[in-house]
Order: C-alpha cells, then sequence, then structure tokens
C-alpha cells in the first residue's frame, strides 16, 4: 500500500485520503446501527416496540411485576453472665450496634437484670456475622460475653 501511493499525484492522494475517511465514518455509523439488533443489550436501547423482528399483535402487554421478597430477619441477642465487666458490653452495643452512650447503657441493663437482650434486628448474614463479631471481640478480651442470632417472627408482614 505504501509503495503504490508514492507514484500517485499529490491530488490524487487527497482525493484518497478524503474518500478514505469519509467511508470509515460511514462504515462505522452504519455498523453501529446494525450490530445492537441481534445482541442481548438491544432491549436496553427502548421499548420493544422499536424492534422489528418482535410482533405482539393485538394483544395488550403488561411487563411483568417484578417478584420481590425480603429477606428473613434475625435477632441478634446478648446473654448475661457474671463476669463480663458492664463496661465492656456497653462499648460492644456502641461498636457493634452504633448505640450511643445512653441507649448501649439501658440495653446492658436489660440484659443484665432479664438474663438476655435484643440488640438489633437483621438479614440472616448481617446478624451472624455481629453475633460473631461480638463473640470475637470478648474472646479476645477474655471475657465470656456470649451473642447470637435467632430467627425473628416479625418479619412475617409482606
Ligand atoms: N452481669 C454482668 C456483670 O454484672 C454485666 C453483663 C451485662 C454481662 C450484660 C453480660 O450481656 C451482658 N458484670
Amino acid at each position: 500500500m505504501r509503495r503504490a501511493l508514492l507514484f500517485r499525484g499529490r491530488k490524487n492522494l487527497q482525493k484518497l485520503r478524503e474518500r478514505g475517511s469519509k467511508r470509515r465514518r460511514l462504515d462505522y455509523t452504519k455498523a453501529m446501527s446494525q450490530s445492537g439488533r441481534n445482541t442481548a443489550f438491544y432491549p436496553l436501547c427502548g421499548p420493544d416496540t422499536d424492534r422489528p423482528d418482535q410482533d405482539d399483535g393485538d394483544l395488550a402487554v403488561a411487563p411483568a411485576k417484578p417478584q420481590l421478597k425480603r429477606p428473613p430477619l434475625y435477632r441478634v441477642v446478648l446473654l448475661n453472665d457474671d463476669y463480663t465487666p458492664m463496661e465492656f458490653v456497653v462499648q460492644v452495643l456502641e461498636q457493634f450496634f452504633g448505640m450511643n452512650r445512653e441507649k448501649a447503657t439501658q440495653v446492658m441493663l436489660a440484659v443484665h437484670t432479664q438474663g438476655k437482650g435484643v440488640c438489633g434486628i437483621y438479614p440472616q448474614d448481617i446478624a451472624e456475622t455481629k453475633a460473631s463479631q461480638v463473640n470475637q471481640s470478648a474472646r479476645d478480651s477474655g471475657h465470656p460475653l456470649l451473642c447470637e442470632a435467632e430467627p425473628s417472627s416479625d418479619d412475617d408482614e409482606d
């Protein structure tokens, strides 16, 4: 190609360049407008009525209603014991459950007097992660504090 061009005049060369660049642009545009139609991305480009190969006839077509369901919820429950310092429990409630000091103190005292108490309600994976973070933190600090995740019955409503 390079050698062939050497023998053409300047004007010819100029024409060739113009023609070449026009062609490239035209081909590109055409390719873009055609190529999407047969791909999985085509429906994202607009309503189905634009699609030449799909005909719904006289039927009214309603979009399918998404079938959504809330994830089952789990309670994170803190258990009382005789050895874990109250201050440690308060700090755990602040750190892992986002409670302020006043709320954390209330919950800690409720657990202390009633034997157990709910720290929060979450989807299963989050509840289990929080419970195991609390248990790990207690173990790391040498305290017997225990935390559990259990299915909650509060998630019945649809
Ligand atoms: N009962 C503990 C004490 O008297 C305090 C405590 C509160 C421990 C709550 C655990 O989940 C707990 N030091």
